[in-house]
C-alpha cells in the first residue's frame, strides 16, 4: 500500500514537473507571465504554489487553481462584533471566519468538500453558484448563503430589512460584491 502511494505520488510529481518544464523555458524571458492553462494563475505563480501550469485544476476538485489561490489570499474579514465573526460551528473556541486554521485553500490539495465558511454549502457549490466560499453571507443581507433565496442579491434579512445594512460588514472580497462571479479579475496577474 505504501509502495503504491509512493508510485502514485511520483507519477503526480513527474506529471507536474513535466508540465512545469514545458511551461517555463529558462531561455524564454516572457513565459513566467503567461497563463498556459487559462486558470488565471501565471506560470510563475503555478510554480510557487506547486500546481501544474498545464492543468487548470491540479487537485481535480472542480475548483480552478486560480480560484483557490484567490480565495486563500482574499478571504472575507469580519470585524469582531459581526455575527459571522462570532460563529464557532465546531465549538472549539476558535471562530470559523478569519482565524480558524481549517479556513484555508490549497490549490495543490483536494478540498472541494471543505466548509470553509460553514454556511452549509461546500466550496464547489459556492463556485458553481457564484457565492463567496469564505463568506457565509455573500450579499451581506444577514441571510446565510444556503438559506438565502437570492444569495447574490441583498434583498432579505432576519428583521425584514432589505438594504443589507448589518452592523459591521465584512471587509475584503466577499460582502456584497458577489466576487465569485468575477474572481478571474482578482487573481494575481503581476508576474
Ligand atoms: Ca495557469
Ligand atoms: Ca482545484
Ligand atoms: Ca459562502
Ligand atoms: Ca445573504
Amino acid at each position: 500500500m505504501r509502495k503504491l502511494m509512493v508510485m502514485v505520488l511520483a507519477c503526480v510529481m513527474a506529471t507536474s514537473l513535466g508540465g512545469l518544464a514545458l511551461a517555463l523555458d529558462p531561455l524564454n524571458p516572457s513565459d513566467a507571465k503567461r497563463d498556459d492553462d487559462g486558470d488565471q494563475l501565471s506560470n510563475l505563480l503555478e510554480y510557487m504554489y506547486g500546481t501544474d501550469p498545464l492543468n487548470e485544476d491540479t487537485d481535480a476538485d472542480g475548483l480552478p487553481d486560480g480560484y483557490e489561490v484567490n480565495y486563500d489570499q482574499n478571504r472575507a474579514i469580519f470585524p469582531a462584533n459581526n455575527e459571522w465573526a462570532r460563529f464557532d460551528s465546531d465549538d472549539d473556541g476558535v471562530n470559523d471566519v478569519n482565524v480558524d486554521p481549517n479556513y484555508r485553500f490549497d490549490p495543490a490539495l483536494k478540498n472541494a468538500h471543505d466548509l470553509a465558511d460553514q454556511d452549509g454549502w461546500d466550496t464547489y457549490t459556492e463556485y458553481m453558484i457564484g457565492t463567496d466560499p469564505t463568506n457565509p453571507d455573500t450579499d451581506g443581507d444577514t441571510l446565510r448563503d444556503d438559506l438565502d433565496p437570492r444569495p447574490l442579491i441583498p434583498d432579505g434579512s432576519h428583521s425584514g430589512q432589505d438594504d443589507g445594512s448589518f452592523e459591521g460588514q465584512a471587509q475584503g472580497t466577499g460582502m456584497g460584491t458577489a466576487l465569485s462571479a468575477h474572481w478571474d479579475a482578482f487573481v494575481l496577474r503581476g508576474f
